[in-house]
């Protein structure tokens, strides 16, 4: 991964001036790495005297409430007080992290945006095909994760020693959740001499592995039991796998949000397995998160049959059907992709 140096001048300009309102957004169900690198963006730019918000659509997951910084985060849908709409309104400057396009923020929070037509919009992150115009843009979908960038880019900006190790740990939550600690694509000698500069901070890595990945209710000990037992399929030949989960069966499991997170992953634990879904509901749509092996691309699969996309191994999607018809739907699309040589 390389950060153009030209980006990098562009940046500078724009953040190295007189003190500014800043706002950084991050998308809907923000994960460790959306709210990682935010904090730590946002820490980065408040020491260089901005004033900076940032906002998220949606509460995150509570295995996060830990993090430094977090209860600075305005969560937009509770946001009682107006937070949000006025700092986006007073925005000299927004940062996108973590995801690329302004409608993956929902309605009202998207109008709110656009409303504020003259603030410069800079973009970090890593996911496919950015479809919006930055006024610098850094998409880098070869990056492990959007903190990943940001540790990068405060690095390129400020060095190394601009770190402190409350950011260092964000930031590593953000490379951690983003990769299934470190056991996905894209882990470059690069990324692991990152992690070393975020060592030496001091940060103590198991205890942040444990803050967030053994931080688990009962309930979802019980509900991802019950999902992997009861709720999932095989299809062609054990390669491809689904599972889905109703309203009624996640309050049976006292669910919050963010448990079932990862879920996904777990049928491509079965060797032959090269594609795993799950179909989660929610109150106007069924979420689709799809998860795959080496030469599959679900970034293709959700963007043509669930009107999404994200990386090549990963990709999220929604549908706006039953969950029966969405299940129905979701069979015909693999042996559609499977006919195409595909799967
Ligand atoms: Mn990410």
């Amino acid at each position: 991964m390389e950060l153009s140096q030209e980006k990098i001048n562009a940046l500078r300009l724009l953040v190295e001036t007189e003190p500014k309102n800043i706002v950084i957004l991050s998308h809907t169900n923000p994960d460790g790495d959306a709210i990682g690198s935010s904090l730590a963006w946002g820490e980065a730019l408040r020491k260089k005297g901005h004033k900076v918000t940032c906002i998220v659509p949606n509460k995150y997951p509570y295995y996060l409430d830990w993090m430094t910084g977090i209860s600075e985060l305005v969560i937009f849908k509770t946001d009682s007080e107006g937070r949000a709409i006025k700092a986006v309104a007073e925005a000299d400057m927004l940062f996108c992290l973590d995801f690329h396009t302004l409608s993956r923020l929902d309605e009202p929070l998207s109008r709110v945006i656009a409303q504020n037509s003259s603030a410069k919009r800079v973009l970090i992150d890593h996911h496919l095909n950015p479809s919006e115009s930055f006024d610098v843009m850094f998409s880098l979908p070869e990056a492990s994760s959007t903190s990943y960038l940001v540790c990068n880019i405060i690095t390129a900006l400020w060095g190394a020693e601009s770190i402190s190790a409350a950011q260092a740990e964000v930031l590593y939550v953000g490379m951690m959740t983003d990769t299934g600690n470190f056991s996905f694509s894209n882990l470059t000698p690069t990324l692991y001499r990152t992690i070393a500069t975020l060592a030496e901070t001091g940060i103590n890595i198991p205890q942040i592995y444990n803050n967030v990945y053994n931080s688990f209710t009962e309930g979802r000990a019980r509900l991802f039991g019950y999902t992997i037992n009861r709720k999932m399929r095989f299809m062609r030949k054990g390669t491809v796998a689904y599972m889905s989960l109703t309203e009624e069966e996640m309050r049976r499991f006292w669910f919050q949000q963010g448990d079932s997170e990862g879920f996904v992953n777990y049928p491509l634990t079965v060797k032959k397995m090269r594609m795993s879904a799950i179909f989660i509901e929610h109150k106007d749509f069924i979420r689709v998160s799809l998860r795959s092996r080496g030469a599959v691309d679900v970034n293709l699969f959700a963007g043509r049959y669930f009107e999404g996309g994200g990386h090549h191994n990963a990709a999220g999607g929604k549908s706006f059907v039953s969950m029966e018809e969405t299940i129905a739907r979701f069979e015909a699309a693999v042996e559609e992709f499977a006919k195409e040589g595909l799967l």
